[in-house]
């Protein structure tokens, strides 16, 4: 798979308590041929177990002594490295924040260019606004607007990703060139798993509540962290089973897709239990609705009004601060309009995280 991913052990050597396992448990482990398991009658201290990651993670879901362990362990061995910073470049009439900046053509690729100017390594184009209440578009009109940018772009060695929700626009993309599939709905066209399982690219796999026409009409979660972590395991099931190499997810929590505010902060504080999910995380808080509830600047009409001469039109310091809990929580890949700003909110994120190249 061509995007990086954080090089982890893959085994791990924990240390447990015996009595907190339940018996069923302490037998699987007795009984797992690929796990090394040292004092589990509890003479002499702690157990120790030496097993593979994925073993570890698959007997932590329904052991919270476990899972506890590898919620502390995958908070401690986050990323080494930078995270992708993956610029926005929506060819589209009516997007939320830039709709109708980038619908020429000439004008798109010029706006890609300054995205990787100012660090975009990955340039995701989309020609279909997900905003709140946005009605679907015709997939012929979809691929007009995206197709001839991507085919100049990826004759130019950007590389590209293609955000859509339909398996015909997302072919013909990588077609064109593109190398990535950012798909808002979860693999919810049919052919979209099989498509991506036959190009092996990499697929960002998101959770939505709703469609973009409803989804922010009533949201409604018992515990959102919970439930997004269980669609992305399923539909990451799905995917597997459809062909997909495990290595090729992405996984996106869908920062306002179907959200109120209170669900989009409770993700980004617990970032660390969709990282244990053991596939890297993709984020999406650029400039996003939330963040205008939290300034005061709701409506786009807001953020261009000359009452806010402070507050650039775009959200860009409430965007600053999710990125940070992003990268502090784990994530690996961030899409964003406004990518030298963030680029370097990135760099500051990381060296708190102590990861940072100035770390
Ligand atoms: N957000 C938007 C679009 N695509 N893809 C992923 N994976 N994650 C996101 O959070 C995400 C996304 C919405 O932002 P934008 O493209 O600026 O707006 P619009 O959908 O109105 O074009």
């Amino acid at each position: 798979m061509e995007p990086r991913s954080a090089s982890r052990p893959e085994r791990l050597t924990v240390a447990l308590d015996p009595e907190g396992l339940s018996p069923s448990a302490r037998q699987r482990l007795a009984a797992e041929e690929d796990a090394h398991v040292e004092r589990l009658d509890g003479r002499g201290g702690d157990a120790q177990l030496e097993a593979p990651v994925e073993a570890l993670r698959h007997w932590a879901t329904d052991e919270p002594d476990l899972l506890h362990l590898l919620d502390a362990w995958t908070a401690a061995t986050a990323p080494p490295g930078r995270a992708v910073m993956v610029g926005v470049l929506n060819v589209t009439p009516d997007s939320f924040s830039d709709g109708g900046q980038f619908l020429d053509p000439a004008r798109a690729i010029e706006h890609a260019h300054a995205l990787r100017g100012a660090g975009a390594e990955w340039i995701d184009v989309g020609g279909e606004s997900t905003r709140p209440g946005a009605a679907p578009v015709d997939p012929a009109e979809e691929k007009r607007r995206v197709l001839d940018v991507i085919a100049v772009l990826a004759s130019e060695d950007l590389r590209v990703s293609i955000d859509t929700r339909r398996a015909e626009v997302a072919r013909a993309a990588l077609d064109c060139g593109a190398r990535m599939v950012n798909d808002v709905s979860g693999g919810a066209d049919p052919g979209m798993f099989p498509l991506v399982a036959e190009r092996s690219v990499p697929f960002v796999l998101m959770h939505a509540q709703g469609d973009p026409e409803t989804m922010q009409a009533a949201p409604r979660y018992e515990d959102p962290v919970a439930e997004v972590a269980a669609f992305l395991r399923d539909r990451g099931a799905s995917a597997i089973e459809a062909g997909v190499d495990p290595e090729q997810l992405l996984l996106d929590p869908g920062i306002g897709f179907g959200k109120r505010v209170e669900h989009n902060l409770a993700l980004l504080r617990r970032l660390p239990e969709l990282r244990s999910l053991g596939r890297p995380l993709y984020l999406g808080v650029s400039r996003k609705s939330f963040i205008g509830h939290l300034t005061g600047a709701e409506r786009p009409e807001d953020w261009r009004s000359e009452k806010r001469e402070d507050v650039p039109e775009h959200r860009l310091g409430g965007t600053a601060a999710a990125l940070t809990a992003c990268v502090l929580g784990g994530a690996e890949w961030l899409r964003v309009h406004d990518v030298g700003v963030m680029d370097e909110a990135r760099i500051v994120a990381e060296a708190l995280r102590g990861s940072g190249q100035s770390g």
